[in-house]
């Protein structure tokens, strides 16, 4: 509110009016509370300073300081499986996205909760809190349908700025395949087709959303706010004044760096004192093993990857620079989270695909700066790799794509408004990304309908936050809780501390292992063959996910190929075979001038 910026006799008759028209307990009753909802794209659990980085993240922090770090918050394993959930409340099989669109398998083509976008079985809770007298935003990247039923404004956003597609350049709307060539916008629910003259992703997507709530402030109504960042997904793209920002900063390397990390994380009390750290995948190499100039290569990567999240987290503190200006920051509720673990595939690669094919034509065209020095800059195409997203995920194994916990155990902060629990506590209950719908819903005091536009409202699966944010219940969920998970074939149940989870090979052993999360969040110790019954009981809890959601599993999946690119998975770190471990034969120093001649 701002009648300050009234002429104070205006203001005064303006507020004698408003009173004398405004029923007596409406003027009593506290306004309800705007709500920031911050993603990031594949940001990794440990990236954040607060959950133990070393990248500079002053902006999270602080928010992470003020409320409440959540440390066993769930997502999907990839994109829009989780926002899908995260808008619908239900499992991503009910909502549309029981697979990616883009990897949608022969045998799930047609059937219901595989259409490759959010569906209109599902209310997203946008629509209802539009209903419900909110002003709804989004800025960033939607990736949950194209057509005009499927866009933000049809799920509920009065104003939006939206790139529809999964990836793509942060300069330009170079897309990321042929099958995407040029990136698809939408503003304000129209088609676009030209950016602003200064884009780039993360800052434009903050200036909108800062435009957004500017235009309708003086109204008083509460806002709703999703800033859907790019960032730090690949292809990392950074402002020329931020590509040296970490330079040499990585040349510790994975191991070190990997190492360094899980000891902060266990002195913040985001990871218990006796928690382990998984097995470097068996298909990266030891750091030390690397030459010189791979280091200095393959660090570089990293170094990027860093800056590219020190850039979203200087856009985060704009945004909450200006709630604070405009006197909104203390009745707002700030939810922050990555969507899905880092990612370890290097994606623009893996659609490049086989010389010769459209794809791979694309990719030499429109991805073409390939020299280490133009790398950050438009037309390059930059991931980090698996070593380094094991670093993003410490202590976790594994990386976006799979159901190991490093592909589904994320960051998450709330704090603001509502947010009772002693600030920079750490909640180590059950969260999941479904639970996001209704526990908004429940802030803004918003009732889930019956029906919504004539079609009855699934039932939300997720569970409100609020008593616990409110610090009335300890946690949100109890030990005989359960979630379930499916993706591309990977399966698993997660019920207190224990995980059931079915990978296929190479990742996985294509059968189902069971891990006791509280002692071995790396996941080293399959403890199937001791726990037969508990594997049963956790079993039929797979089967009552599969059933309630409908789950087909795929007859095709990404990583089909995979046990075939990789190479084979043998145990770490045993010096075997040693062509893999030998250091590289130097010569010996030569003997002193004048000897060697003589024979
Ligand atoms: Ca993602």
């Amino acid at each position: 509110m701002s009648f300050h910026s009234l002429p104070a006799l205006a203001a005064a008759l303006l507020i004698a009016t408003l009173a004398s028209l405004a029923p007596a307990q409406a003027v009593s009753e506290p306004r309800r509370p705007n709500i920031v909802m911050i993603v990031a794209d594949d940001l990794g659990f440990s990236d954040v300073g607060m959950f133990g980085g070393e990248i500079r993240t002053p902006n999270i922090d602080a928010l992470a300081r003020s409320g409440v770090r959540c440390t066993n918050f769930y997502t999907g394993p990839s994109c829009s499986p989780s926002r899908s959930m995260m808008l619908a409340g239900t499992d991503s099989h009910v909502a549309g996205l029981g697979n990616m669109d883009e990897w949608l398998a022969p045998n799930q083509r047609g059937v219901p909760g595989y259409e490759g976008v959010l569906n209109q079985q599902v209310v997203s809770f946008v629509n209802l809190l539009r209903d419900g007298g909110y002003h709804t935003y989004m800025a960033g990247k939607w990736h949950l349908g194209k057509q005009p039923d499927q866009i933000p404004r049809a799920r509920g956003f009065e104003r939006d700025f939206s790139l529809l597609d999964g990836a793509a350049s942060y300069f330009d709307l170079t897309g990321l395949g042929a099958s995407s060539p040029r990136s698809i916008f939408t503003e304000d629910g129209k088609y676009i087709d030209r950016l602003p003259d200064d884009y780039y992703a993360t800052k434009t997507y903050t200036d909108k959303m800062i435009g957004f709530i500017e235009s309708n402030r003086e109204d008083g109504k509460p806002f709703f706010a999703y800033v859907a960042h790019q960032a730090p997904h690949d292809p990392y793209h950074l402002p020329n004044d931020w590509l040296r920002k970490y330079e040499g900063k990585y040349d510790i390397g994975w191991d070190a760096l990997r190492q360094q990390r899980f000891e902060r994380m266990k002195e913040l009390g985001i990871l218990g004192a006796d928690a382990n750290l998984a097995e470097r995948l068996w298909y990266v190499p030891t750091w030390s093993d690397l030459a010189p100039v791979a280091r200095a290569t393959v660090g570089r990567k990293m170094e990027l990857y860093a800056g590219l999240v020190e850039n979203l987290d200087h856009h985060v503190g704009r945004l909450v620079d200006y709630l604070k200006r405009i006197g909104e920051y203390d009745n707002t509720l700030f939810v922050f989270f990555a969507d899905n673990g880092a990612e370890g595939t290097d994606l623009g690669q893996m659609i490049a695909g086989t010389p010769g094919t459209r794809d791979y034509l694309f990719y030499v065209v429109n991805w073409s700066q390939t020299h280490p020095n133009a790398w950050g800059r438009t037309h390059s195409y930059v991931s980090y790799g698996p070593g380094w997203a094991q670093v993003s995920m410490t202590p976790f194994r594994q990386h976006k794509g799979w159901l190991a916990e490093g592909g589904i155990h994320c960051p998450l902060v709330v704090s603001g408004a509502g947010v009772k629990r002693a600030a920079g506590s750490i909640e180590d209950g059950l969260m999941h990304v479904m639970d996001i719908a209704p526990t908004l819903l429940e802030v803004a005091g918003v009732e889930l309908p019956a029906t919504y536009q004539d079609r009855p409202v699934q039932r939300m699966q997720g569970k409100s936050w609020a008593p616990m944010l409110a610090g009335q219940t300890e946690s949100t969920r109890g030990e005989q809780d359960w979630l379930g998970w499916e993706l591309w074939g990977s399966r698993a149940i997660r019920q207190g501390n224990w995980k059931l989870l079915w990978q296929p090979k190479p990742m996985g052993e294509a059968s189902w292992a069971l891990y006791d999360l509280a002692k071995d969040p790396a996941e080293r110790h399959d403890v199937a063959a001791r726990e037969p019954e508990r594997v049963q009981r956790m079993l039929a809890l797979w089967d009552e996910y599969a059933k309630t959601n409908n789950v087909i599993l795929p007859s095709r999946t990404p990583f089909e190929t995979l046990e075939d690119q990789l190479p084979p998975r043998v145990p770490v770190d045993e010096g075997y075979p040693p062509l893999k471990f030998k250091k590289p034969f130097v010569p010996p120093t030569p003997a002193p001038e004048g000897k060697a001649g003589e024979r």
